[in-house]
């Protein structure tokens, strides 16, 4: 957390930029409340603890518990983040803030869509819904409203990355002889990446889902709408993902007392993710039918060298924290583990949710063999996976973040520094207990995404040792409530802390700087070819396969007259009615 400074803060020097960068997390923060809430619900309802809703609204639940938190308060979290992080290392404000704001409002007017049609789905008199889970699989269907509050959304975010792309570029003109400041190199690979991997869900809901929904055309091809789902669905993990790096990397050393190991080495992870990120999607797709098994196991191999990113990240965040500790005074093999700064929840939520990273990058390793995971496939292995990394890795960091940026975007004190603390360690507290628990069950067969989830096991059973599992993910899904609890309450008191100054925070340079590396890892655009290139290999022939197959909205079904029947219809409809007025 923030410690007196003579520097004017992040306020202070970039007030209209501070303002967007605030609003944007302050949307993540309302969303990160309800989808919460939802997480409470759900947990204590198929764990059988306390049933508040009926079982048949358990969808509609699980999918606002996933969109509001997996999809809008992430992404609107690293919006807010990159947005502070590239008029920071850029020194500089966007070219045009009336564009940023135009961003802003779509991925809002997006998300409210998005969200409006979710929580309908509650009210069975509104003929609204879109009980569709944070995947939307075909055949589930949503209300187009659904689909189109995606699709904005989206859109925000490419508006977005063009912003960030277009402040750099005059940056650049200005500075033509300086490396891409580590922060906004960051952010623009990150955004490559973006770039290349919704083209899938573009695809998918522009020319299959929302014409499908809106009843243009009659059928689409679930392989297909997968197939483009997770195309995009893997990259959309690291696109959690970097954001958390982005904080790991440049500012956990920092508030450590330390500085960055290796800038080219950061360099390099990012373009591996660019890389690396999209051409795997299949993983997810192992037991799919009808695709073939030679491109599963390309996108296995292709997944085992995408861990590569994420080793090097553990090797270099620890060794610039402890250069931090070694600082500080820490000495000894471990010993330096005790001269870190436990007592600040920035440092030590950061620090949890690497530890907690470690596990879930090892039940991911578990994931990704393609013979093993028809042992943990669709069952609660998964989401135990999943809230180690994009609920832990990544939920935790962005809040222990926060602890630290939020002084310098509003020149207020955090209200309580003990409760932050308390607030992150609960977080790891019950996240372990939840997560373990779900892998365990897993392991049991209990399955994922079911409000019942008995069926799959005898009743007696629920005594034994699943019966304690149960309990242990209902009692650390009430701590990961009450952890979300005392982190927004924290915040909106620190709305009211007094105002004054001394917020400012520097970030110290590499150790070993981007004078180090060479280069060609700047050049964005080689890194773009190189990706596109690899998506292509990966991904041309098993869509090319699927559609070979099935055809594009399906077997037997002709896409062309069933575009296209609407305007036939209207056409005829038209002739007849002059016809007759003709007569
Ligand atoms: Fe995953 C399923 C494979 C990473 C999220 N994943 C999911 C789903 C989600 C998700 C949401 O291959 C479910 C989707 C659905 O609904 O069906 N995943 C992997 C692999 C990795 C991985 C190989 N996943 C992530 C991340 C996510 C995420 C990151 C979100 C942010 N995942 C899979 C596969 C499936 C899957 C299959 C499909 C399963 C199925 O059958 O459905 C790797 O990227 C992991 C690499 C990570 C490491 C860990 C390195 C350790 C570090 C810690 C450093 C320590 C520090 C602390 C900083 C190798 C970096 C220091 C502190 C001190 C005090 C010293
Ligand atoms: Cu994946």
């Amino acid at each position: 957390m923030s410690t007196q400074t003579d520097q004017p803060s992040f306020v202070d020097r970039y007030p209209e930029e501070a303002a967007v960068v605030r609003r944007s997390l302050l949307v993540a923060f309302v969303m990160l409340g309800i989808g919460a809430l939802m997480g409470l619900v759900q947990a204590l309802h198929r764990t059988n603890v306390l049933r508040i809703i009926d079982s048949a609204d358990y969808y509609t639940v699980l999918t606002a518990h996933g969109v509001f938190l997996a999809i809008v308060f992430t992404i609107f979290f690293l919006v807010g983040l990159y947005q502070w992080a590239v008029t920071r290392s850029l020194d500089r404000s966007p070219v045009d803030i009336r564009f940023t704001h135009a961003w802003a409002t779509m991925m809002t007017v997006g998300s409210l869509m998005a969200g409006a049609a979710i929580l309908l789905g509650f009210i069975d008199e509104v003929p609204v819904s879109a009980d569709v889970l944070f995947t939307f699989y075909a055949p589930l269907q949503a209300h187009p409203i659904f689909y189109a509050g995606l699709a904005i959304f989206i859109v925000g975010t490419w508006m977005a990355g063009a912003d960030w792309f277009r402040t750099w570029l005059a940056w650049r003109k200005d500075n033509p002889d300086e490396r891409i400041p580590l922060q906004t190199f960051m952010v623009l690979t990150t955004m490559i990446m973006w770039y290349v991997a919704t083209l899938g869900v573009a695809v998918e809901v522009l020319v299959f889902l929302l014409p499908w929904s809106l009843g243009l055309i009659d059928s689409v091809d679930p392989l297909l709408t997968r197939t483009l789902f997770w195309f995009f669905g893997h990259p959309v993990v690291y696109f959690w993902l970097m954001p958390a790096y982005l904080l790991w990397y440049t500012v956990m050393p920092k508030i450590a007392g330390g500085r960055l190991f290796s800038d080219p080495l950061a360099r390099v992870v990012f373009i591996l993710f660019v890389l690396l990120s999209t051409p795997v999607g299949i993983h997810h797709q192992y037991v799919d039918p009808g695709i073939a098994q030679g491109f599963k196991f390309i996108a296995m191999t292709n997944t085992m060298f995408l861990l590569l990113p994420s080793l090097l990240t553990a090797f270099t965040v620890v060794a610039s924290i402890e250069h931090g500790a070694r600082q500080r005074g820490g000495t000894g093999l471990f010993g330096w583990l005790t001269a870190l700064p436990w007592r600040d929840p920035a440092f030590t939520g950061m620090a949890l949710a690497g530890l907690l990273f470690a596990a879930g990058g090892f039940s991911g390793m578990v994931n990704a063999g393609m013979n093993i995971n028809y042992l943990v496939h669709n069952t609660l292995w998964v989401p135990g996976h999943f809230h180690l990394t994009v609920g832990t890795a990544v939920a935790l960091t962005f809040m222990a973040g926060t602890y630290w940026l939020w002084p310098q975007l509003t020149n207020r004190e955090i209200y309580s520094r003990p409760i932050a603390l308390a607030q992150v360690v609960m977080w790891f507290g019950g996240m372990a207990l939840m997560s373990n628990a779900m892998h365990v069950a897993g392991l049991f067969g209990v399955p994922r995404r079911t409000a019942e989830p008995q069926y799959s096991f005898d009743f007696p059973a629920l005594f034994g040792t699943i019966g304690e599992l149960r309990l242990q993910i209902a009692v650390g899904g009430t701590l990961l409530f009450i952890s979300t609890v005392l982190f927004l309450s924290n915040l909106a008191f620190s709305l009211g802390t007094p105002k004054r100054e001394g917020f400012g925070q520097t970030i110290p340079p590499a150790l070993s700087g981007p004078e180090d590396s060479p280069a060609v890892l700047d050049n964005m655009k080689l890194w773009a070819a190189i990706a596109v290139v690899l998506v292509v290999l990966a991904y041309a022939l098993p869509l090319g396969a699927i559609i070979s197959d099935n055809g594009l909205f399906g077997v037997g079904i002709e896409p062309y007259p069933m575009l296209v029947r609407p305007l036939f219809d209207w056409a005829g409809a038209t002739l007849a009615g002059l016809a007759e007025v003709i007569a």
